[in-house]
Parts: structure tokens; sequence; C-alpha cells
């Protein structure tokens, strides 16, 4: 049985995609499909990928002539996949000519003619709007979501707003959209469908609801608000006018940070009995006005670190929280919380404390160590008592990772999806419950 293996992201699935796969069939007997992960995809720079993972392998599933399908999630994964199922040929269209050819060691190679006049990219761009963003603020957050943007085929920034009463805002440089307001109802009448909010943690939850109001699919810097109360009234608001409520907590979206959770899940390092970070940033250093360090290291910073403990450990039974304050704020917070099976979480954020803001999970078996700065997730390592079962993973990660937020945040909108699997509103309360818990005192 000659045994042939193929790859690709097939996406709205076409001709080409057929033609393609019906000639890598003629090439044997038994033909495996390796289907990309959509973490793998926005990792190698595909962030506009229509269709969801879940239909494209049930798409290709549906083909009576593929007898296997696979997902493909990492890099190197294809020698591996050579050796696992002892593959004779690896065939891919000739748009990929000589790419492949040091999979000879392995099999044999086969580039097949592709199939010209038809892609995928040109079905969305025919079949596709652009999804029409607003900014609300003009700041250092607008101008990483404006630039990142460019990275994300299907969006376009339409509109900015700027509430001049705000400090952060008043003769801010940041870049405006083509369109601008300095009134925030003229904004929301401005022709978007979304808007993604970056104005001060105090105004965040009156610019959300009145976006939810005017039917706007809301993207919200954290927290979006420091009351969990109001956080389920904003989620109400959002089922009954049909629209996406997401907190911008961009590692929630980051392939590493995906994969992550996926090898957790996994067994990897046995039972998880303790999830540590530190998320420590100097922010008068870095330019941030006194006014703005006054929410407090725990309401600027909390919600990267309670992302990832109750990402990982699910809603926390019971949390304490050790702060040393500066008279007026919390320049530093420890918040120690007890999850489900009795897992420990230690969570620290500082703004006038600089330490190491790297991660460690730790479990029966081995421990998972993410290297600073743990929320741009890049990379991590799995140590195990036996040092020669190490292993790491990399991921490629390009800019400072907005681009695979606004890429979900689209995707999310284009299928019509109200939740993000990578950030539930379960998750989203939860992890804003170390907030809420600590304003509450
Ligand atoms: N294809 C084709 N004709 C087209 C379009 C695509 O023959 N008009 C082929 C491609 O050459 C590829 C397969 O269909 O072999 C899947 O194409 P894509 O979904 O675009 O995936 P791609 O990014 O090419 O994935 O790491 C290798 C990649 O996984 C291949």
């Amino acid at each position: 049985m000659t045994k042939v293996i193929t790859y690709g992201t097939y996406d709205m699935l076409h001709i080409g995609h057929i033609n393609l796969l019906t000639r890598a069939k003629a090439q044997g007997d038994y033909l495996i499909v390796g289907v990309t992960s959509e973490d793998f995809d926005r990792s190698r720079g595909k962030l506009h990928v229509c269709q969801s993972q879940e239909q494209r392998v049930a798409a290709i599933k549906a083909l009576d002539f593929v007898d296997e399908v696979i997902l493909e999630t990492h890099k190197g994964q294809k020698q591996e996949d050579m050796v696992k199922y002892k593959i004779d040929k690896f065939v891919i269209g000739d748009d990929w000519v000589g790419k492949f050819d040091y999979l000879n060691e392995w099999t044999q190679v086969v580039y097949v003619p592709r199939t010209k006049g038809i892609s995928s990219t040109k079905l969305r761009n025919e079949q596709l709007q652009d999804i029409r963003i607003g900014l609300v603020g003009l700041n250092y957050d607008s101008d990483r979501f404006m630039r990142e943007s460019e990275f994300v085929k299907n969006v376009s920034i339409v509109s900015s707003y700027a509430n001049t009463d705000i400090p952060r805002e008043q003769n801010s440089k940041a870049q405006r959209a083509k369109e601008h307001f300095e009134s925030y109802d003229g904004f929301l009448k401005s022709d978007i469908e979304a808007v993604y909010i970056c104005v001060d943690i105090k105004y965040q939850y009156e610019h959300a609801k009145k976006a939810l109001q005017a039917k706007k699919h809301v993207l919200c810097e954290n927290p979006i608000t420091k009351d969990n109360g109001k956080l389920k009234e904003l989620f109400s608001l959002a089922e009954k006018n049909d629209v996406l409520l997401l907190m911008a907590l961009k590692t929630a979206f980051m392939p590493a940070f995906n994969k992550l959770i996926e090898e957790i899940n996994s067994g990897i390092i046995g039972e998880v009995k303790e999830v540590r970070s530190t998320f420590s940033s100097l922010y008068k250093e870095r330019g941030y006005s006194e006014e703005y360090c006054s929410y407090g290291a725990t309401n600027l910073l909390m919600s990267y670190p309670s992302l990832l403990v109750n990402k990982i450990a699910g809603k926390a039974k019971d949390v304490s929280f050790f702060a040393q304050s500066n008279g007026s704020y919390d320049i530093s917070n420890r918040a120690v919380s007890v999850h489900e099976d009795d897992v420990f979480g230690l969570s620290t954020v500082a703004i006038e404390m600089k330490s190491a803001s790297s991660a460690v999970i730790s479990g029966s078996k081995g421990y998972i160590h993410i290297p600073a700065p743990w929320w741009l997730t890049k990379e991590f390592v799995c140590k195990f008592e036996d040092d020669s079962k190490e292993y790491s993973f990399k991921y490629e990660f390009e800019g400072n990772g907005f681009r695979y937020m606004i890429s979900e945040f689209a995707s999310l909108i284009q299928r019509g999806q109200k939740q993000s699997e990578r950030l539930s509103r379960q998750d989203m309360l939860d992890i804003n419950d170390f907030i809420t818990q600590f304003n509450k005192g």
C-alpha cells in the first residue's frame, strides 16, 4: 500500500484544492491530509482565514477519497509525520516547488501542477466585506492597534474618536483615522460595525455600553469594568443586540499561548499543582502619568496573570491579596488563589517594583517555564525529572502581538460567532473576578 500525505489550509474549499487532492490520491492508495491549525496558520502570518479550523477539517473529511485527516499544529511536524505514518510520497502544489526538498530524506517529494485562476484569497476578496472598525481613544494602544491591523487583511480602520476631557487624550499625537470625531454619538453613527476601546479604565464601561446599545461589536482594553456585576450586564446587552463583546487580553489569542494550554490539557506535566506568574512594568519610567498609575498595579495588570491561572485551573474558589501601597494605591500585589483540585495560583503584579516576568506551571510529572515577558508568549519549555525528556515549543511571533487578537476579533465577526473559544464569557468573568474582589476590599 502506497501512503501519500499532503498539507494545506483549505480555506473556502475550491476546485484548485479538489484537483490537488485528486492528483495526490492518484499517486498512491491511502491519502492522509494535514489541515493547518488556526494557531499555526496565524503564527505563519495567515491572519485572515475565513473559515474556522472545524469547518475546514469537516470539508476535507467530507471527501470520500480522503482516507485520513490530521491537524498540522507546529513547525517540524511534517518530518515527524513522515516517520509516524510511514509515508511513501509527500505531494504539494508547485507553488511550493523546492521548499520541501528537505523531506526527500524521509520520503519521495512530488510537486504537482497548481490549478490556475482560483484561490482562497480570490474567493475571500470577491465574497467578503472588510470588517470596518472605529477606534475609541487616541493613545499608545490605539497606535499599536492601527499599526498591527495592517497585517490583518480583512480589517479596515474607518473612524476614530477621542474624548478630549480625558488627560491622556488631550493633544495626543496618536494617529487619527480618515474620519475623526469628538462626539461619541456622531462616531457611533459613522460607517463602522465594530469598535476597539482603549480609553482610561473609568470610562471604558460607559463607552462599551453605548457601543453595544448601538449594535457595534466591542473589543475593549482591560479591565472593561472593575465590577463583575456590570460586566455581566454588558454581556446580556451584547446578547440582546446580537453583537460580540471581547476583552482585549492579547495573550489569550497568541498561537504559542494556545499551544501551551493544549499541551497542559494533554497531561504532559501530569496534574497541575501550581500556576505562578509575574507581570512587572515600571509605568512611570515608561512615561505614564501619575493620574494613570493611580489606578494601581492590580487594575492595570492583574488581568494577565489571572488569565493564565484561570485558563489552566478554572474559576478560583478563593483568592487572597497581599498588596504593597504607596499610601494612595497598590504599587504591587500578590493574588494567592485556590482553584478546583486545590490547584494554587500565585499571581504577582507590580508597577513600582521590577521583577522577573516569567511564568512557571508546575505539575505532578514535570513543569513548564515560559520566559519573560511570558504574556507575549512566543515559546515555552517542558522539563521533567529526567532532563533528557525536556522539550520546547517555539512559534513565530510578529509585532507586539496585537495582530493575533485583531485576527480573532475579525474572524469571529465574519463567522457570526458571539464568543471566542480562546476567551469565553465565563473566562472573562473568572479573570475579572480577581479585580472585582480586590476592589471590593
Ligand atoms: N492549490 C492548487 N491550486 C490552487 C490553490 C491551491 O493546487 N489554485 C494547492 C496548493 O498548492 C496546496 C493545496 O492546494 O498544495 C492547499 O493550498 P492552501 O490551502 O492554500 O494551503 P497552503 O498554504 O498552500 O498550504 O506547509 C505547506 C502548506 O501547508 C500548504
